[in-house]
């Protein structure tokens, strides 16, 4: 059984499609990171980042269990133990392992930021703004143009990296529809598996703050996640 401890994140999203494709047991352990969840003693001795998600394999290597964090590091270790979304031929495998690190590396952190100037920071600050919707726009266009090359991002096989990279995409697809055209029949490509509409289900969303069009965030949320809360030394 594996445990994934985590909530309705784009993070814990891609482990939850990677899961439903692999077709592994395994049970969500919700972690509520606008309540702090994140921050407790217990969270933090399973990753003392204080981030979501991380996974307990309690069939981990050697039939001991594993504690993991960092989506990237968990997407390789779950293709390898099934031996599966990951290709066997090296030099496939390398690329996979490159649009894998262009996400955790890139569109992960851009993403993130260009959501927090534009909607959840309290104040407008126009020149952070500008730079991180440039750099979303500015990967928009690199994964544009590889789906344009390529079916999916490693190439001819669907991979760990589509999984990775899906999750972060919806909201800019849907709010810049029709100037992407490649991404979007790669999207709507991945739409279509069953598991990947299952894994994008995975945790239960406060419809006020995440699925309501990222509104309604709290001092006491900003503390948790950008404030004295997240920053206090533990
Ligand atoms: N590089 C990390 C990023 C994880 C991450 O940023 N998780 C967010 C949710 S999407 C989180 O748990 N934030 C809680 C916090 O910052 O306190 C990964 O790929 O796992």
């Amino acid at each position: 059984m594996i445990v994934l401890y985590g909530g309705p994140t784009p993070n814990a999203r891609k482990i939850g499609v990677a899961l439903f494709e692999m077709e592994l047991a395994w049970r969500l352990e919700p972690i509520d990171i606008l309540a702090g969840d994140q921050l407790t003693p217990r969270f933090l001795a399973l990753n003392p980042n204080n981030k979501t998600p991380v996974i307990i394999d309690e069939d981990g290597p050697g039939g001991r269990p594993l504690t993991l964090w960092e989506t990237g590091a968990i997407l390789l270790y779950l293709a390898e133990k099934t031996g599966r979304f990951l290709p066997e031929d090296p030099t496939r495998r390398a690329i996979c392992w490159q649009w894998l690190m262009f996400q955790v590396s890139g569109i992960g952190p851009m993403f993130g930021q260009e959501v927090h100037f534009t909607h959840y920071a309290k104040d407008q600050h126009p020149y952070a703004i500008a730079r991180y919707s440039r750099e979303v726009d500015r990967l928009l266009r690199v994964l544009d143009k590889r789906l344009g090359e390529a079916a999916w991002l490693a190439g001819d096989d669907y991979t760990i990296a589509d999984m990775a990279t899906l999750p972060y995409l919806r909201r800019q697809l849907s709010e810049k529809a029709g100037r992407h055209p490649h991404i979007e029949r790669w999207a709507a490509a991945m739409m279509a598996r069953p598991a990947v509409q299952a894994g994008l289900q995975v945790g239960v969303a406060r419809p006020e703050v995440i699925e309501g069009g990222l509104r309604g965030f709290t001092d006491e949320h900003r503390s948790i996640l950008w404030g004295e809360r997240q920053h206090a030394a533990r």
